[in-house]
């Protein structure tokens, strides 16, 4: 096998080495106050948490190995992280939880800017050293690629001060919207904090969903340590539980753009995308009402697409409306079943974390224009 090289930019460059997520001894966990903002009221998740379901663990893999198997048929290499007992107790000096989470997203945790691969600050409590799971392949990428940097965001606390008390106690969905139309989230500023899913990577613009696991600490951070990109803070207002990016806001190859028609970028922060003949356009309807039981994630994840280079994409063989958009596109559409993953953390970008891109740090948007920019 070919010796490691770390690079990428963004999402649509040629892929030719991804790491692919696993679903083993993945767990519910326990309640939070970052995760009680997300559980929806009526979710059937509320109140349960431990290992999740044995056989769903096993179809989930199932679909994961379906995915390295596409992806291996394309000659892109796939790596797999290596799963800890996530049913273990987190203790630090600051707080305790009861259980870990699990590693099937990589794409949350590892940022990938570059020849850097970056664990993320994230803000739940119960992935705290979920990036253990992926110490191995940065081990193996450090010994073989003498230009990757292995990097790690500064370690957050998440003492009780990182997050509102009671934030979302028992309130209706239109009392979410409206605050988190207002930017006010369960995420305090009192220190930096970032999943690396709500980091959109398009060249040397970084798009930062400013939601409920990501702040502008955690923007600003990102600004000092890539001083040579733009670090831009965006949110969508529509979406009550804003966590990550890859359902809301999608590049499918340079120049365009689907929008979750739900979550519509605000016009000031359009602005950048119209100055640069950027093409925003409405994802299509999920074919779906309602998410795979179990699922924090939204029927949204229709538009959780991976796209293997400019003319090819991968996207979940149900969705009937999001396949027939890409074709239309003009997009080679490869259908891949992977609803049963949906649950342990997302679909088929959550599930996959970017090592190996073609192409290079290409500046997409030199008409720079006031509103985004941290
Ligand atoms: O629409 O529920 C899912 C993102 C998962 N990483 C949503 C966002």
């Amino acid at each position: 096998m070919n010796k490691t090289v770390v690079s990428s930019w963004n999402d649509f460059d040629p892929l030719k080495h991804v790491i692919v997520g696993r679903a083993d001894f993945t767990c519910i966990p326990p309640s939070e106050l970052a995760t009680e903002a997300k559980v929806p009221e009526d979710s059937d998740m509320r109140g349960m948490w431990g290992p999740r379901p044995q056989h769903t663990v096993e179809l989930a893999n199932e679909k994961l190995a379906g995915l390295v198997n596409l992806l291996e048929q394309r000659d892109i290499r796939v790596d797999r992280p290596e799963p800890i007992q996530w049913n273990q107790e987190v203790i630090t000096p600051d707080f305790t939880t009861g259980s870990m989470f699990g590693c099937m997203p990589p794409r949350d945790v590892l940022l990938t800017v570059g020849k850097e691969i970056l664990s993320a600050p994230m803000s739940f409590r119960c992935r705290y050293w979920e990036y253990l799971a992926y110490h191995g392949l940065m081990q193996r990428y450090f010994d073989e690629d003498p230009g990757f940097r292995w990097e790690q965001a500064p370690r957050p606390r998440l003492t009780d001060a990182a997050y509102q008390n009671g934030y979302f106690d028992e309130i209706t969905i239109a009392e979410r919207l409206k605050r988190t139309a207002a930017l006010d989230f369960v995420t305090t500023e009192h220190e930096p904090l970032f999943d690396a899913a709500d980091v959109l990577r398009i060249g040397k613009d970084l798009f930062c969903q400013h939601g409920l696991t990501t702040n502008r600490r955690g923007m600003q951070w990102l600004q000092r340590h890539y001083p040579d990109h733009r670090v831009h803070a965006v949110n969508f207002p529509g979406d009550p539980y804003p966590i990550h990016i890859d359902a809301t806001f999608v590049p499918l190859r340079p120049g365009l753009i689907m929008n979750n028609p739900n979550r519509r970028l605000p016009d000031a922060q359009r602005r950048i995308f119209k100055a640069n003949d950027w093409e925003v356009i409405d994802a299509a309807q999920p074919a779906h009402d309602t998410p795979p039981p179990l699922c924090y994630s939204s029927v949204w994840l229709s538009m959780n697409v991976l796209i293997l280079d400019h003319k090819t994409v991968v996207a979940e063989a149900s969705e009937v409306h999001q396949l027939e958009q890409l074709d239309k596109l003009g997009f080679e559409v490869l259908p891949l079943a992977f609803r049963d993953a949906y649950p342990f953390g997302g679909g088929l970008h959550c599930a996959t974390g970017d090592v190996l891109r073609e192409g290079s740090c290409e500046d997409y948007f030199p008409n720079q224009v006031a509103g985004t920019q941290i």
